[in-house]
């Protein structure tokens, strides 16, 4: 039933809501639709927060469904993908911010792509960052930035990456819910967006395989 998931994500509904994951993915669905449902359903969660509905407890619990979910659905996610990796994407989110739901999405999606994903995770020192950069020489590194008080973080990552004379050979991309262009525009970023679909289709572009 579509919509489903995300109301019993809303809803809170751990066990009921990996059960329906689990049945939808083994009775062979494209994993991509169960995804998109359980991503609606946070989307939901965090209006819910800001209209003063949910607090902190309530997104926390959903945060975990959320994650359980994603690990179900992970080896359904793996076989839609192909062999050959079509490009190398760093993810972080900086130092000060703990937010990764977006983040997992996109990682996820990539993966989805085909794309080798370091996920390095969340309060990430920019010096961490660039050590990762040197190490596995990426195509893209992206940014997730949830919180204002880690915007500093991740600008200094991006002149780290310019200092250490590796920013001209990948492309910058950053989204999160509380970016901006500006603020793209700001840490010296290629692209900016709040959609993880559109992102993706920019990684694919710039590793040409759009
Ligand atoms: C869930 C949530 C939490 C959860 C996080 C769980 C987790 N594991 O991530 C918990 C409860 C832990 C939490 C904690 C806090 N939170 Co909080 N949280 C949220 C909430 C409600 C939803 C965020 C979310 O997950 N959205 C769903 C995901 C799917 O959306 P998304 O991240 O935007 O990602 C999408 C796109 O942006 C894009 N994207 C994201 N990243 C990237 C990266 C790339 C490269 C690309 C291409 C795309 C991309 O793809 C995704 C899918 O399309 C937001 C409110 C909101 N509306 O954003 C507040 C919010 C982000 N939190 C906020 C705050 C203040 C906090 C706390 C400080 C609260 C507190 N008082 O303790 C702490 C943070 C501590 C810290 N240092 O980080 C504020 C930030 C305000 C600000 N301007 O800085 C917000 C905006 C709420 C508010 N209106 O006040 N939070």
């Amino acid at each position: 039933m579509a919509g489903h998931i995300a109301d019993l994500i809303v809803e809170l509904k751990q066990e009921q809501t990996l059960e329906v994951v689990h049945e939808r993915t083994a009775a062979g669905e494209d994993p991509l639709i169960v995804l998109e449902e359980c991503r609606q359903g946070m989307v939901q969660v965090g209006q819910r927060f800001q209209d003063g509905e949910y607090y902190l407890s309530e997104l926390m619990i959903s945060g975990e469904i959320f994650k359980e979910a994603m690990a179900i659905l992970e080896p359904a996610l793996a076989q839609v993908r192909g062999s050959d990796p079509v490009g190398t994407v760093v993810l972080a989110t900086m130092h000060g911010d703990i937010h990764d739901l977006g983040k997992s999405i996109v990682a996820t999606l990539l993966r989805v792509h085909n794309f080798e994903v370091h996920d390095l995770g969340v309060n990430v020192e920019p010096e961490v960052l660039v050590e990762k950069v040197k190490e596995v020489d990426p195509d893209i590194v992206g940014f997730s930035a949830l919180i204002t008080t880690a915007f500093e973080s991740t600008r200094r990552a991006t002149e780290l990456l310019v200092q250490e004379g590796l920013r001209d050979k990948l492309k910058i991309v950053v989204g999160g819910g509380v970016t901006t262009p500006e603020f793209g525009e700001y840490i010296g970023a290629d692209f900016h967006t709040l959609d993880a679909s559109t992102g993706v289709a920019y990684c694919l572009e710039a590793v040409g395989e759009a």
